[in-house]
């Protein structure tokens, strides 16, 4: 999809065409007030004050008559430059102009641009005129609080996308359409994965069964893989108290992400935006030497955090997550070969889920911004040259990225594009040379002497949420056979006379830990066979006559009408070779 705003031409036809917008909206609502009206790189918005109406499917069609109506009427956009003086005159009776007005810079040239019976503050540039405003669509639209603040007002978003020619247009409606297909809130309602309800709140989504099961393997599948390279698993509470956090630095960097505070008794608790504190309270629970380390300490742990409530998305930006979280203890010396394995491990990953849409971003702090990183240039000077001498010895591509760094330390992001929004981090390996220091940490290093080791902190999923969305989206539901949460769809072509046998197979399956219906309904063959498909379920088995006699199966893959007759046997082989082979 082509980024808008990274155009010259497109950026000012779609900068115009908010305009066209807004006066089309001050045309059917002379009340109406108006906030910004950006370009963003999928098109344009205009973020407008309503009173108390808000936008419906109605007003955005009647909208878009009125501005074809604007266009053809063909208008000069004409710009005019103002004093502050002037430009509050003008926009007297508007608090957001004022509001814009008074935050300018003092030598800000202050412009604005007039089209007919419409003039905004803006500082342009624009197309000549509105009859250039021929090739747009309105997208979508929301409330979004004034300037992104949950305290303010509600504020109507209208998205829109202008273009130079119909064509264009058309390929970019096509793929906001096949986007919505691929977007994982669609998928995830279609395929029963999750759920959201307003009297559990936000960004909190409660996991249906067969999301369950998609977690429940993703779970199994990387506790088996970190097992195998050393880590232990625990389990420590979502909360901490306030002391905890104040500790590690959370409370004084990080603190906008946290949930607000609740006393019990004499102790004031948080629930936990991260899991650090406790991991660094376990490995400290022991003493330990160099002999010992790297100690890894893993956990898939709860974690909350506050999300803006218009960022909040589906499975992938939550308030309530859960992490597969793991801090690993290291001596200076281990950092780059437990990093490495680290970068293995994520490569590993990506290649079982097939995952090839992905960059890697080195995450590094703003010097300039002494509020959210901790101030020891030495410690961060250190850290960051550490990750690069990492990076270019493994030969990865990375972009780098000033002021993405963790408030502790520089880490190497992977980031990926949802189908709807823009990029996300899924994976995370951040060096750390504070939080050790901060909880008193020590080894007996090789000289007998007390040392302060270092810690990576790491999530390969990042989150099971947001991993989850992002495999729906990458795979459009159609999930490999060992993550379905129904493997093997069996129907009868009689109910009369083939139940039993397809039951005689369920069981079968299922003894061997294979996920598997019968579907008994009394529904006909082509309708159970089209929904076993909209399901995505990777098998179909279809048993009449013919297999019950030869006491065989007859399946169909996903999307597929090729059928296959073999025996029971080798069908229970075929499969456990494919969750065993992750195909
Ligand atoms: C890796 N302390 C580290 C940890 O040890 C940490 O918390 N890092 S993090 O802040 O980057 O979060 C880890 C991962 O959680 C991110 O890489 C991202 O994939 C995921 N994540 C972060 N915020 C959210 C959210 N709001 N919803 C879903 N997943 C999220
Ligand atoms: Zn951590």
């Amino acid at each position: 999809m082509i980024n808008i705003k990274e155009d010259e031409r497109l950026s000012k036809l779609n900068h115009s065409c908010a305009h066209l917008l807004a006066q089309a909206v001050k045309h059917l609502y002379p009340e109406a007030k108006f906030w910004v009206g950006p370009v963003i790189s999928e098109g344009f918005y205009y973020d407008i004050d309503l009173g108390d109406n808000k936008i419906t499917d109605d007003d955005i069609a009647k909208l878009e008559k009125e501005m074809k109506k604007i266009s053809k009427d063909g208008k000069r956009i004409v710009r005019h430059e103002l004093t502050r003086e002037e430009a509050l005159e003008m926009f007297h009776d508007d608090p957001y102009k004022i509001d814009l007005i008074n935050n300018m810079e003092d030598n800000t040239v202050i412009s604005c641009y007039s089209q007919g019976d419409f003039t905004d503050l803006c500082r342009g540039p624009h197309v000549d005129s509105v009859k250039e405003l021929k090739y747009f669509k309105l997208i979508k639209f929301s409330g979004a609080y004034w300037k992104g603040d949950a305290k303010n007002k509600m504020l109507q978003r209208i998205y829109g996308v202008c273009f130079d020619n119909q064509e264009d247009l058309e390929k970019c409606l096509a793929e906001i359409e096949e986007a919505k297909m691929r977007d994982h809130r669609k998928i995830g309602k279609d395929l029963n994965i999750f759920m959201q309800h307003d009297l559990v709140g936000k960004g909190m989504p409660l996991w249906l069964p067969n999301g369950a099961i998609v977690r429940r393997q993703l779970e199994n599948y990387i506790y088996e893989k970190e097992q195998a390279l050393g880590y232990q698993h625990v389990y420590t509470p979502c909360v901490g108290t306030v002391d905890l956090y104040k500790t590690s630095g959370h409370w004084d960097h990080y603190k906008e992400n946290m949930f607000p505070s609740m006393k019990v008794d004499d102790e004031e608790f948080v629930l936990r935006p991260m899991n650090c504190p406790h991991h660094m309270l376990v490995y400290g629970n022991e003493l330990h030497s160099y002999r010992d380390l790297p100690v890894r300490i893993g956990e898939f742990a709860t974690d909350f955090r506050y999300e803006a409530s218009g960022a909040v998305k589906g499975l992938e930006r939550v308030r309530c997550m859960c992490q597969n979280d793991a801090h690993l203890f290291v001596t200076k010396e281990q950092i780059g070969e437990e990093f490495k394995k680290v970068v293995s491990l994520i490569l590993d990953v990506y290649r079982d889920f097939g995952l090839k849409n992905y960059t890697f971003r080195l995450s590094l702090r703003d010097p300039m911004d002494k509020e959210k990183y901790f101030d020891d240039d030495a410690m961060w000077n250190e850290a960051e040259n550490k990750l690069r001498e990492v990076l270019n010895d493994l030969g990865v591509e990375y972009f780098e990225a000033i002021g993405e760094a963790a408030f502790y330390g520089p880490k190497l992001d992977v980031e990926v594009k949802p189908a709807v929004g823009s990029e996300v981090t899924l994976s995370t390996c951040q060096l750390d040379f504070l939080l050790p220091r901060r909880f008193d940490l020590s080894f007996i290093n090789k000289n007998g002497e007390k040392e302060v080791p270092v810690v990576l902190h790491r999530a390969i999923f990042g989150t099971f949420d947001r991993f989850t969305a992002f495999l729906l989206e990458e795979t459009k539901g159609i999930l490999p056979f060992w993550l379905a949460p129904v493997e093997v769809n069996i129907i009868p072509v009689s109910t009369e006379h083939h139940l039993d046998y397809c039951n005689k197979i369920r069981d079968m399956l299922r003894e061997n830990h294979i996920r598997c219906e019968v579907d008994a309904r009394n529904e006909k063959l082509g309708y159970k066979m089209r929904e076993s498909q909209m399901k995505k379920i990777p098998h179909t088995i279809v048993i009449g006559d013919n297999e019950v006699s030869n006491n065989s199966i007859n399946y169909r893959n996903y999307g597929s009408n090729e059928t296959n007759e073999i025996s029971l046997d080798e069908y229970k082989e075929l499969v456990l070779n494919l969750i065993k082979e992750k195909k």
